[in-house]
């Protein structure tokens, strides 16, 4: 294991009454994507030095990490899918791939001298509250510690969903999710099922198609398509942004306005959204001369209820010979072949399976174990809940980020991923300034929270669009969603507010 012990652990190693090997630590984040980058720096900004960060991987990073299927990119301007305080002069597009942000995220974990909090390899397996000494007790992979606080910094499109297909365990080819690529079993000149037609899976088809055999895409829910206007940086204006930084604080600045401002109000309005239908048809006949194959991706939902996928890719791989979109719903796996309703066996060597994440069932929901010992799952049921998206009621200082109530559907994640962060600084501020042992969310505020989100979320294209995505819970509600704009969200979350939280004092050391 190549973990490396923190400061903060060695120290208090021993000052635990009546735990002296287990090591203790004031702070744990959990994770190393955008999250732990955006914490660690703040952390670091306010001066405190008592914390550290569990990684589950050998290597720092997040979904970029993870994520690596060919044709992988963001859909999400470089210049705004950036940390704030990190802007990156030599993105080389105007859209980068996954395995730039990934260097990126790189870079900046090594800017903030991350690793030497960082235990790698890492897990975080359990975490129990223990009321008495006001802690967190961590199991992890190989070992465990306390903490006074943890920030969760999991992530939300993490944890990939494989689909409960009768007989798919038994399937002899190769199989693996799309976030889980298997580069030791190339697709080259083989017989390939793609299951899925979301985000991931419209980078994929392009990027393998030309290389495979035969590719069957199963496809269960076509999705609106609007085209990616991306291109290469050239040299002179990465070297223009780098003598004038302002330049790039101006760009995003720019994609900021333009997404939150105008973008947002032209989704959230039914009248702007059949526009930007009219506008998808007429992409799709400019790209597909087929009717049958047209009339096949032609989406039956409003435009934004799942979504929006933002490629020029896609559609010209569906079109080619060795492609067929298969809409009869699948039914079983052989050890061969998948078998859909209307009787077919489709042979194949390999599949794919893009079928999405756990998001508002994410694997947090076994970890944590709160204050009357019950797991986050058990309390939530089918219906998470998490105040300012960052707190749950019976779970003191978890704070758990960018995850339950934050997502959106036109900004980059990490502008909400660091507003959040801005509300966890300024609660560490609070129980500072006032010597808390623990805070903790009131059911009540809670409650009249989540009750205020899905009066917002009631009438927005999530609920009403007539899809289901990975923005509603099991119980149909858009849990998973912020349901206004990110600058909304930011004035939400600029102060941590202590009224809504039970306060205990810190236990006498
Ligand atoms: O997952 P998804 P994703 N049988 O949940 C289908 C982000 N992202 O990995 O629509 C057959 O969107 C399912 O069908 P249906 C982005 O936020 C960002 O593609 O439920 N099909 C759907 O087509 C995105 O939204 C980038 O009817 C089954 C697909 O699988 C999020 O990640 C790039 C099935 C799942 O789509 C998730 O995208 C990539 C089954 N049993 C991803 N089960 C950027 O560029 C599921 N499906 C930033």
């Amino acid at each position: 294991m190549t973990s490396t012990r923190t400061r903060a652990a060695d120290q208090d190693a021993a000052s635990t009454p009546g735990d002296e090997a287990v090591p203790h630590a004031g702070l744990v984040v959990v994770g190393t994507g955008f999250t732990g980058l955006a914490m660690a720096h703040a952390l670091q900004q306010a001066g405190i030095d008592d914390w550290l960060v569990l990684e589950k991987s050998a290597q720092v990073g997040g979904v970029w990490r993870d994520n690596t299927y060919p044709g992988i990119a963001c859909d999400i301007p470089s210049h705004l899918y950036s940390l704030s305080f990190a802007p990156n002069p030599d993105w080389p597009r105007t859209f980068s791939d996954g395995a730039q942000i990934w260097d990126y995220e790189q870079r900046v974990a090594r800017d903030l001298r991350l690793a030497e909090r960082t235990w790698l390899g890492e897990e975080l397996l359990e975490a129990r509250w223990e009321a008495g000494p006001a802690r967190w007790r961590l199991r992890t992979t190989t070992r465990e510690l306390t903490a006074n606080v943890v920030v969760d910094g999991g992530g939300v499109l993490a944890e990939p969903r494989l689909p409960a297909i009768p007989g798919i365990e038994d399937f002899a080819g190769t199989i693996f999710h799309s976030a889980r690529w298997n580069h030791d079993e190339p697709l080259a000149g083989r017989r390939v099922a793609v299951i899925g037609t979301g985000a991931s899976a419209i980078q994929i088809v392009p990027a393998i198609q030309p290389q495979v055999a035969r590719l069957t895409v199963f496809q269960r829910t076509p999705g609106w398509v609007i085209p990616r206007n991306d291109r290469d940086v050239t040299e002179a204006e990465r070297r223009l942004l780098r003598r004038v930084p302002a330049l790039m604080k101006l760009q995003r600045g720019w994609q900021y306005v333009y997404r939150d401002g105008v973008l947002w109000k032209l989704l959230a309005h039914r009248g702007s959204r059949r526009v930007f239908e009219r506008l998808s048809r007429a992409y799709l006949r400019s790209q597909i001369a087929d009717p049958e194959l047209r009339a096949k991706l032609t989406p039956d939902f409003e435009i934004g209820c799942k979504r929006i996928l933002i490629t020029n890719r896609w559609y010209p791989a569906l079109a080619q010979p060795n492609v067929h979109v298969e809409t009869s719903p699948i039914t079983e796996v052989r050890p061969h072949a998948v078998v859909t309703a209307d009787g077919a066996e489709h042979e194949v060597d390999a599949i794919v399976c893009a079928t999405g994440f756990h998001v508002t069932d994410p694997p947090a929901g076994a970890v944590f174990h709160g204050r009357d010992g019950r797991s986050l799952a058990e309390v939530w049921g089918d219906s998470p809940r998490a105040y300012r998206g960052v707190t749950t009621a019976g779970f003191p200082n978890l704070f758990r980020i960018g995850s339950i109530g934050t997502g959106t559907g036109h900004m980059s994640h990490v502008m909400q991923i660091e507003s959040a962060v801005r509300y966890v600084m300024d609660a560490l501020a609070t129980m500072r300034a006032r010597g808390l042992g623990a805070v903790e969310v009131r059911g009540d505020a809670q409650e009249q929270y989540a009750r205020r989100m899905h009066e917002m979320a009631r009438d927005t294209v999530w609920a009403t669009g007539g899809c289901s995505s990975w923005y509603l819970d099991a119980g149909g509600e858009p849990s998973a969603v912020w349901p206004s704009t990110a600058w909304h969200y930011r004035k939400w979350t600029r102060r941590f507010d202590p009224e809504a939280y039970v306060l205990t004092p810190a236990p006498a050391p």
